[in-house]
């Protein structure tokens, strides 16, 4: 008989990098300093990826947009003893929920295989559309909005006033809110975390039936490695929005009509995705302090098995003392 070895499930290491960044977010919820937030919660990643098994470069991280002196696209990170992977990190996908004390804001991070997740380049924005298993053939970025949303709802046995889409509430996306409510279906607009939007639209009893319109390009590459073991969806097109966007995407050579399909933004069947709330959301529940510490709540997915996991976490406050005064 040969013998199926069980392989490692990296995700569930990766909990503990994502809680540590929610945790080191968590004392800035509400104090209107994005910064020192996105600070802490780099520091934090950093600092507990160091000591996780993989061989890993950052190829989706802080960026060059932001100067940022750690996670930076082409970092080596992890103790180099585990596999050669990408990796893609968002240590808040919503700094500006976080310093308002907003809904749904969250530390992620997703890794797949060497060479294999989609490099953005210097294009920031995408359009995208996203869906949970049971639409997933049904919609088609080249479609019209109104043919994508009776294609849904035939697919999830609704009416399209049944439907509720998501979408970043930005003038960029107003003609295809207009387009929505003309369709008939119901919208939810969210401010930031378009991350937490995709994973919402894939998972069920969500309440959110689709994720649509124009959000940044990392995050549509990080939200498709979750896709691969959700089953859902998230087609996208570069859609840059600034002049020097697009005279980049014209330098680089990028191609502004392709559809980049799911299997275009990670080229593998091998992924592994978690996140952590920060603020509470319908997603995860936020960091909670009580009397014996702080809760946690995660996600964690790997592809290859398909399975999905919600982990609590219950921190005690000498340990968080101790992460913060780690990370200076
Ligand atoms: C997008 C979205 C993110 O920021 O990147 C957005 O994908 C930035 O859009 O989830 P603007 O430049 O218009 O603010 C988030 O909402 C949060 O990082």
């Amino acid at each position: 008989m040969s013998e199926v070895k069980p392989e490692r499930n990296l995700a569930l290491e990766l909990v503990r990098v994502t809680e540590a960044a929610a945790l080191a977010a968590a004392p800035w919820v509400g104090r209107g300093d994005k910064i020192s937030a996105d600070n802490a919660a780099v520091n934090a990643m950093r600092f507990i990826l160091a000591s996780v098994d993989i061989d890993g470069t950052i190829v989706i991280g802080e960026g060059e947009k932001d100067n940022a002196p750690w996670l930076y696209n082409g970092e080596k990170v992890g103790n180099g003893k585990g596999p050669k992977v990408d990796v893609a990190v968002d240590p808040i996908d919503g700094t500006s929920l976080t310093a308002n004390g907003q809904l749904n804001a969250l530390s992620v991070i997703a890794l797949a295989d060497q060479g294999s997740l989609y490099s953005p380049k210097s294009v920031f924005y995408m359009n995208k559309i996203c869906v949970g298993p049971d639409a997933k053939d049904a919609v088609d970025i080249d479609a019209p909005v109104a043919e994508n949303l009776r294609k849904v709802a035939i697919a999830k046995e609704k009416r399209i006033s049944d439907l509720t889409v998501m979408l970043l509430n930005r003038p960029r996306n107003d003609e295809m809110i207009k387009q929505i409510r003309l369709a008939g279906a119901r919208i939810r607009l969210i401010q930031d975390g378009d991350v937490a939007g995709a994973v919402m639209a894939a998972r069920p009893n969500t309440g959110v039936d689709l994720m649509m319109g124009i959000g940044g390009t990392p995050e549509g590459v990080i939200a498709a490695c979750a896709m691969l073991t959700l089953g859902g969806t998230l087609q996208g097109r570069l859609a840059p929005q600034l002049e020097d966007e697009k005279r980049n995407a014209a330098a680089e050579g990028l191609d502004l009509k392709q559809v980049l399909h799911t299997h275009d933004l990670v080229k593998s069947q091998n992924s592994f995705f978690a996140a952590t709330g920060i603020t509470d959301g319908e997603l995860l529940m936020g960091v909670r302090y009580e009397a014996t510490g702080a809760t946690t709540q995660s996600i964690a997915l790997r592809s290859r098995s398909g399975t999905v996991r919600i982990v609590n976490g219950e921190h005690r406050p000498e340990k968080l003392v101790g992460l913060l005064n780690s990370i200076g």
